[in-house]
């Protein structure tokens, strides 16, 4: 076997034992790695209906086979879980050297189950795991855990961590890398606090051999200069991703109190300009040129910070909760990574907590934009203090709960918040969101740059063809890129040709993949991912259908009233053509269930006896 280890280290915290195994030999060519080896895994090993917060869920750490090889941004790692947020399939993709070291180290994939019954640090080395107490870093931020365990261990070694808020089993609590890497949006820091990891180091020696070393190194090379040739590299290495809050704010989607509209008066406060001027350095993932890590210097009435500002973080703790000012979002910021939780749920449910307090429906005093009210807030949720303990379980939750006219404004799909894009006039973006595979994320299908090229007929249409496109944006983002596992990056900002990455897999793995061998992976990998959704959904006793695809009420009911397209809001009809159309090409029936020959045909029989106990399938 080439470019792939084979083998899976398997780690029970119940009985402080660990063991390796060789991975069965048709789930790498048919998953590829990554994501895909995680769902094939989570069904294989949680027994249908499992508390996420049990022992019995599985954290799974996923590499692909092209992580940690010299090619163009290689060093990422897939953190997958039954979600305690929504219920369903959970990940998220973080850069970290922890990535590579876990290749290195000579696995695939980590498997971590059962529950330790005091904090620990997991230590992993080839054929070793060592299980230490973490009772000196139980409670501790993550800046200053990551600190002591790089003093512990030395700088060349891997490490994922939790901090306070996934201690505290906050649903949407994240694992946390370098200082602000954060990863698994759905409640992964959640899962690996419920087995009582405060932090997994690990140390590697070799990665696995490529089938072609000199032919994975000539295009590597090659693909890396390109990355630095691009047109659009000198822009983006000046901003990277915060280019797109002027971007945003210009075509009306910057998500803006809560969601109510898509331009915000003070976007300009908050900008890519903006951070320009309080940039003090630039960090990257392992094996990328173009780092997008802008480090900026914040001071504040609180204290001044150092902090990581991507686009999503600053729309969602600036503009979504109503705050144009970027020293006071780099501290929220900044106290999201330290507390080891979601910036993007955190957002969603400060702005929920703020139209609350707005609409008379809590007895809190929450302003928009009110900095240290927000600061508050965000330590109660860590410490499910008051208010906290409420919002810690997140909006559907919340608004459940505070019932009536809450469900409406409270912005997420399955149970996941919303991330940084307003879809009153996006019906292909929202229909990304209804669809993606983890709860409303953007990462799978990034839609609503495609439909913002259409021009304004063609943005607000629901042509067909926004599924079509769909389809194949999630086919490559969420099938190949969180498969292979590298940064999907280079091909979406710099323009890096997408043909490098079939010659780079077999240069890896020696197998050649079509695009038609691409597109099944990916097809076989959401098709799956779907069946267990709905295999966790009946088997917990909640309802499946399709209502669980549609976006919150807000976009089809209040439309916007600023901005160039005030008056605009989504048509529910024209959202079901796209989402039966959706369901069409996937081979699911109309309640966005799996049909029986699409399981047969993608090689998914196995999940087919499981699925017929708990409903009737579509043949
Ligand atoms: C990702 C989500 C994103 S997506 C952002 S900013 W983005 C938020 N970042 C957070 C953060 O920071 N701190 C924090 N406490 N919470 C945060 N939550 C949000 O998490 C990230 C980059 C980015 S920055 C993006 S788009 C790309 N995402 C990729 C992906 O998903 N797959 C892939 N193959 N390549 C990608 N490349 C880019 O990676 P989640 P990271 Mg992240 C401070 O994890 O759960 O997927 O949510 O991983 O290493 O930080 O890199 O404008
Ligand atoms: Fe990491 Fe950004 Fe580079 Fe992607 S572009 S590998 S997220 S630093």
């Amino acid at each position: 076997m080439h470019g792939w280890n084979g083998k899976i280290l398997t780690i029970d915290l119940t009985n402080r034992k660990f063991s390796e195994s060789d991975i069965h030999k048709d789930y790498l060519p048919e998953y590829l790695g990554g994501r895909g080896l995680a769902i094939r895994l989570l069904w294989d090993l949680i027994k249908p209906g499992t508390d996420p917060l049990s022992p019995e869920n599985c954290l799974i750490l996923a590499t692909g086979p092209l992580t940690g090889y010299p090619l163009p941004s290689s060093g990422k790692l897939v953190i997958a879980a039954k979600s305690p947020l929504t219920g369903g399939y959970g990940d998220g993709n973080i850069g970290t050297r922890a990535a590579v070291e876990i290749r290195k180290a000579g696995y695939d994939a980590i498997v971590v189950k059962g529950a330790a019954s005091k904090p620990v640090v997991l230590y992993i080395e080839r054929g070793k795991v060592e299980f230490w107490s973490a009772d000196d870093l139980w409670g501790l931020g993550t800046h200053e855990a990551e600190e002591k365990l790089i003093r512990e261990y030395g700088k060349d070694v891997g490490t994922l961590l939790i901090g306070p808020a996934g201690e505290n089993l906050v649903k949407y609590a994240t694992v946390i890398s370098e200082y602000g890497r954060s990863a698994g949006r759905p409640g992964m820091g959640a899962v690996m606090g419920s087995k009582k990891v405060k932090a997994i180091v690990i140390k590697g020696d070799n990665l696995p051999e490529p089938a072609d070393r000199n032919e994975l190194i000539k295009l590597g090379t090659e693909a890396l200069r390109k990355v630095k040739e691009s047109k659009n590299y000198d822009f983006w290495m000046r901003q990277g991703t915060m280019a797109t809050i002027v971007w945003s704010n210009t075509n009306s989607v910057l998500p803006t109190y809560n969601f109510k509209e898509g331009v915000f008066e003070y976007a300009d406060k908050i900008s890519g300009d903006v951070m320009e001027k309080m940039k003090i350095s630039q960090k990257g993932c392992p094996n990328c040129n173009m780092p997008c890590g802008m480090m900026v210097e914040a001071k504040t009435d609180l204290g001044a910070v150092k902090a990581e500002l991507d686009y999503e973080n600053v729309a969602m703790l600036g503009s979504n909760i109503g705050l144009g000012d970027l020293d006071k979002v780099s501290y929220l910021n900044n106290l999201a990574d330290d507390l080891g939780i979601d910036t993007i749920s955190l957002g969603s449910n400060i702005a929920f907590a703020m139209e609350a307090s707005e609409k008379g429906l809590i007895d809190e005093k929450i302003e928009w934009g009110d900095f240290k009210a927000a600061v508050d807030l965000v330590k109660k949720i860590v410490s499910r203090e008051g208010i906290g303990a409420l919002l810690a379980e997140g909006v559907k939750y919340a608004s459940e709960k505070l019932g009536g006219e809450a469900t409406k404004f409270a912005m997420h799909i399955k149970g996941l918040e919303i991330s940084a894009y307003d879809c009153h006039t996006a019906p292909g973006m929202a229909l990304a969101y209804g669809t993606s595979p983890i709860g409303a994320h953007h990462k799978d299908a990034w839609l609503i740059s495609i439909e913002i090229q259409m021009g304004k007929e063609g943005r607000l249409s629901y042509s067909l063809e926004k599924a079509e496109k769909l389809v194949w944006l999630q086919n490559v983002r969420g099938g190949m890129f969180e498969s292979l596992t590298t940064c999907r990056l280079p091909w979406v900002e710099v323009g890096l040709d997408l043909e490098y990455y079939p010659k780079l897999l077999k240069a890896a793995t020696g197998i050649t993949y079509t695009w038609d061998d691409i597109y099944t992976v990916a097809q076989r990998i959401y098709t799956l991912i779907r069946a267990f959704w709905v295999r966790e959904y009946l088997a917990s006793g909640r309802e499946w259908n399709r209502e669980l695809d549609i976006p919150p009420r807000r976009w089809f009911e209040d439309p916007l009233t600023k901005g160039p397209f005030a008056g605009a809001k989504l048509d529910i009809n024209g959202y079901n053509k796209l989402l039966d159309k959706y369901y069409e090409l996937r081979g699911w029936d109309s309640r966005g269930i799996p049909r029986r020959s699409t399981l047969e045909k993608l090689g998914l029989s196995f999940a087919i006896p499981e699925l017929e106990k708990l409903t009737k399938l579509t043949p």
